[in-house]
């Protein structure tokens, strides 16, 4: 309860980051989009994950108000990046299940895209599976509407849940984001390599795409380019780092 009255503060006073990590398309190694994550260093505890502060903001009504500030942020850092650079990079920002169900979630997205001319086809709202899973109509309304709307939504953590092959045909959404843990044992697996080839060769079938996430290591970058894998995202091609960072790193001509 106390944390969550310093995150209250905190998200008053403008003092929740916003750090963006690159998806990078596997063959030339252009970035072009990037993943919003949102960071938050305690006066007294210091830094504190968004694994710890994203479920104290649910548990005490501030996840609106936490979605708001980063999708804010985020869409101005961007849309300062687009204005300087001429890059227009595909955004995508963590979507909570609380959050989505609020009726004034998709209206209070719309605004801001409005504020900064962002268009709606450049913003895609991840969501994780089990959020999809639970099939509450709220959810489910909200995301319609906003997909009506021309926003684009990504299952998170795909690979971590239950999604059968029927599952696959009926979810909401227009990217797949294969989990980190899946990708850790690409390069030790044989199957799993044959599951990946598989799940890519659906989703294009299927007119999903893919971002493959947790990349770490050139062995695993080089076995996801050889099955013509477009999307990835991980350390091994950048960390998670301000705007400023983003520009100098992907967007400058090296
Ligand atoms: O960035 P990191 O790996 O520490 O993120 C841990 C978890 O927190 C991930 O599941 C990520 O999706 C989630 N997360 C990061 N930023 C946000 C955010 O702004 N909103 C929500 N709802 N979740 C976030
Ligand atoms: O749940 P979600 O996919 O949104 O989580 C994204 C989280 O994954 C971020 O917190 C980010 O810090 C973390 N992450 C980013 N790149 C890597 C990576 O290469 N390996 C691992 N283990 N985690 C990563
Ligand atoms: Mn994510
Ligand atoms: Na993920």
């Amino acid at each position: 309860a106390e944390l969550a009255a310093d995150l209250a503060a905190a998200l008053d006073a403008g003092d929740v980051q916003v750090v963006y990590q690159g998806v990078v398309d596997v063959s030339s190694g252009a970035c072009v989009g990037v993943e919003a994550l949102a960071r938050w260093t305690h006066p007294v505890h210091g830094p504190i994950g968004p694994d710890v502060f994203v479920p104290v903001a649910e548990q005490h009504g501030l996840v609106g108000a936490l979605g708001q500030h980063v999708l804010r942020t985020a869409v101005a850092d961007l849309a300062r990046i687009r204005d300087t650079t001429g890059t227009q990079l595909v955004l995508g920002v963590n979507v909570s299940g609380c959050e989505l169900t609020d009726p004034a979630y998709p209206q209070r997205v719309l605004a801001v895209l409005a504020e900064r001319d962002w268009p709606a086809e450049w913003l895609v709202l991840e969501i994780t599976e089990s959020v999809l899973d639970a099939e509450s109509s709220a959810a489910t309304d909200g995301l319609a509407a906003l997909r009506r709307a021309g926003l684009h939504a990504a299952v998170d953590d795909f690979g971590t849940g239950y999604s059968s092959l029927s599952r696959l045909d009926t979810l909401p959404v227009d990217h797949l984001k294969v989990d980190a843990t899946f990708t850790a044992t690409l390069t030790t697996s044989p199957r799993r390599v044959q599951v990946l080839r598989s799940l890519l060769s659906l989703a294009d079938a299927l007119a999903v795409e893919v971002v493959v996430e947790g990349v770490e290591t050139a062995e695993q970058h080089t076995v996801l380019q050889q099955m013509g894998c477009r999307f990835a995202q991980g350390w091994f091609y950048d960390r998670p780092a301000p705007a400023d960072h983003l520009a100098t790193r992907f967007l400058s001509p090296v």
